[in-house]
């Protein structure tokens, strides 16, 4: 079986007339029409925005986990760039609101920088945004470098009542 592919999603501002877990909807839609083919998927979680003091609209978040394939980092990478371009991404500022984030969160348990990508994703062990929904894909995924499962991971951050899951998501 070939390995799999754990992307983030998350969303802030409206796109087209959709926002919130509706938007995350057509992003999975999206998703599989570029031919990702989804082994799981997790529900939506509202969050507040990160950093604390942001002043930005929630964030709804959410984490897939994909058959990746043939493809390394950089193919995974470019693919979900060009889907977020398809949202209307902008990017400027690093943390501005946007109508749709893909981040590549890590593939199966390889470990390292590949043509600039990193995996797995630098932080994110640092963020409930991020593992909460992953824990429920994928509890027991284990980084590769910290030797900690995703259960594990989450369990050590302080986890604040803005965080609720609001809806499933298929
Ligand atoms: N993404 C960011 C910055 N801050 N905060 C939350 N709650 N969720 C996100 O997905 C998020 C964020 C940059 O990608
Ligand atoms: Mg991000
Ligand atoms: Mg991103």
């Amino acid at each position: 079986m070939h390995a799999s592919a754990f992307i983030a999603l998350g969303t802030n501002l409206p796109f087209e007339g959709a926002e919130g877990s509706a938007l995350l909807a057509r992003a999975v839609e999206a998703m599989r029409e570029a031919g990702f083919e989804l082994r799981a998927v997790s529900g939506v979680w509202r969050t507040p925005a990160w950093p604390p003091g942001s002043d930005q609209p929630d964030y709804f978040n959410a984490v897939v986990e994909a058959d990746a394939r043939e493809d390394g980092p950089r193919a995974i990478y470019d693919k979900l760039r060009a889907i977020e371009a398809t949202f209307g991404r902008k990017r400027r500022a690093r943390w501005e609101s946007r109508t749709l984030d893909l981040d590549l969160l890590a593939l199966g348990a390889l470990s390292g920088v590949f043509d600039g990508i990193a995996v797995p994703h630098p932080r994110l062990q640092e963020r409930v945004f991020v593992l909460a929904p992953f824990a429920e894909v994928a509890p027991d995924w284990r980084h590769p470098e910290l030797g900690e499962t995703v259960a594990h991971m989450l369990a050590r951050l302080e986890v604040d009542e803005g965080y609720r899951r609001v809806s499933d998501l298929s």
